[in-house]
């Protein structure tokens, strides 16, 4: 990575700390990534990605700032990026996946909470992520009550926008979606001085649904037997989605799809056992399970999460003539997402039955990050469910740390041996 030091302190960054994450993250990305065997080419500009993303990305939010633009961080797929991007911002997924954070996120959060949750604080509070540091607006939701109540905290560093995300799938719930995606859009238009109309909606729409389409290509090439590509390169596709700008990522995606179409052409077959991976989202740089697997005589074939299926699958029609048409729409899609958050969610739980068929998986491991209470109790209905189909099911609670990392391994090791 370049000298970015003079944009960093510009950023308010606490530049001596941040040097210590520098210096670790290369450190994790080289033993775990750069050590596979046999990866696709197109995966270097994946690399790059990761290697410059708290520089070069940083370095284009700022010009796109410096030319009037406005950025937003997220940190739930229920966001509508369509809507930011119709008001010409930028939007970026602050989800956090770092040990780094979790320290100062406990100073000011309680500590038996969900990692992610104090990783992002921990983030913000250290003035560490300079994504954060670039972002004029966080748009919250209210999903789980470690999220909701935690942007209340964080209204005290920056402004913060609350989305009232239903916790049911009826009718009602659906019309109240639609409002507040009515509201989300007037909140972006005060922001950004820029006025969401039906073409601009549509032209994003249509942008959006490109990314899903290049995120489910790679997906369904997974399918193959054996996948052209291993899930920790996948995974790292889905974090830099994240991030990374819209219209680039769509180009580099299909670059890598082109390519391993060509791999299945001639791969020869492995004996390794196919997982299915459910459950909390794994945000950059969390490649724990994954690695842990992969360590070992198997392959992760897809992620039922919110950095997997739940981010792309399912697209928004274009059609209708007004705001309030494209506005239901939205709804209709982004309802459609299965997070434990509602209830009852029995979606889920037949999308990951779905996927162990349409991925020809040996196994399914439920992904729960500590104190992650609505994933955690539904667990319960996810065994039942996987019992009666005999779908081997192991569970894994864990958080950012690596101390529980050989525990792990040897819970696999066992899991594999008996599938
Ligand atoms: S749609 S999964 S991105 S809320 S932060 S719920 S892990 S305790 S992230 Fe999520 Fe939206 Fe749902 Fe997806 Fe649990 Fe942690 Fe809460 Fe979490």
């Amino acid at each position: 990575m370049g000298d970015y030091r003079e944009i960093w302190s510009n950023l308010n960054m606490d530049l001596d700390k941040h040097d210590i994450l520098c210096e670790a993250l290369p450190q994790a990305f080289g033993d775990i990534y750069l050590t596979q065997e046999n990866r696709p080419e197109a995966m270097n500009y994946f690399n790059y990605a990761l290697a410059e993303v708290h520089g070069a990305r940083i370095v284009e939010l700022k010009e796109e700032k410096e030319k009037g633009k406005k950025v937003v961080g997220t940190f739930c797929v229920f966001v509508p990026d369509e809507v930011i991007l119709a008001t010409n911002a930028i939007g970026v997924g602050l989800c956090s996946g770092s040990q780094f954070w979790i320290e100062d996120g406990e100073k000011v959060l309680p500590r038996n909470l969900c990692p992610l949750v104090k990783a992002f604080m921990g983030a913000k509070v250290s003035r560490t992520c300079p994504y954060f540091q670039s972002c004029d607006m966080i748009i919250g939701e209210t999903t789980c009550d470690g999220k909701k109540k935690a942007y209340e905290i964080l209204e005290d560093y920056m402004p913060v926008y609350v989305m009232e995300l239903p916790q049911m799938k009826r009718e009602k719930n659906y019309e109240e979606w639609q409002d507040e995606i009515k509201l989300f859009i007037k909140k972006m238009e005060e922001l950004t001085g820029n006025k969401v109309t039906v073409d601009k909606l549509k032209e994003t729409i249509d942008l959006c649904n490109r990314k899903r389409r290049a995120l489910k290509r790679l997906y369904d090439l997974r399918k193959n037997t054996p996948s052209p590509i291993s899930g920790l390169d996948a995974l790292l596709v889905s974090q830099v989605a994240f991030l990374d700008d819209i219209e680039r990522f769509i180009a580099r995606t299909n670059d890598l799809c082109d390519e391993l179409e060509e791999r299945v052409k001639t791969i020869e077959g492995n004996n390794k056992k196919r997982i299915v991976i459910t459950g909390t989202p794994m945000a950059v740089p969390n490649w724990k399970l994954h690695s842990i697997i992969e360590g070992l005589n198997a392959e992760v074939l897809v992620e039922e999460t919110c950095t997997g299926t739940r981010y792309f699958e399912n697209e928004v029609s274009t059609e209708g003539d007004t705001i309030d048409d494209l506005v239901k729409n939205l709804a209709d899609r982004y309802m459609k997402i299965n997070c434990a958050c509602f209830t009852p969610n029995d979606g889920r739980i037949e999308d990951v039955i779905r996927f162990v068929e349409e991925y020809k998986a040996d196994g399914v491991i439920n992904y729960n990050l500590s104190f992650c209470h609505t994933y955690a109790i539904e667990y319960g209905k996810l065994e039942k469910a996987l019992k009666e189909k005999n779908i081997p099911l192991l569970n894994i609670e864990t958080d950012y740390s690596e101390e529980d990392a050989g525990q792990i391994k040897t819970r696999v090791e066992a899991f594999l041996e008996m599938i």
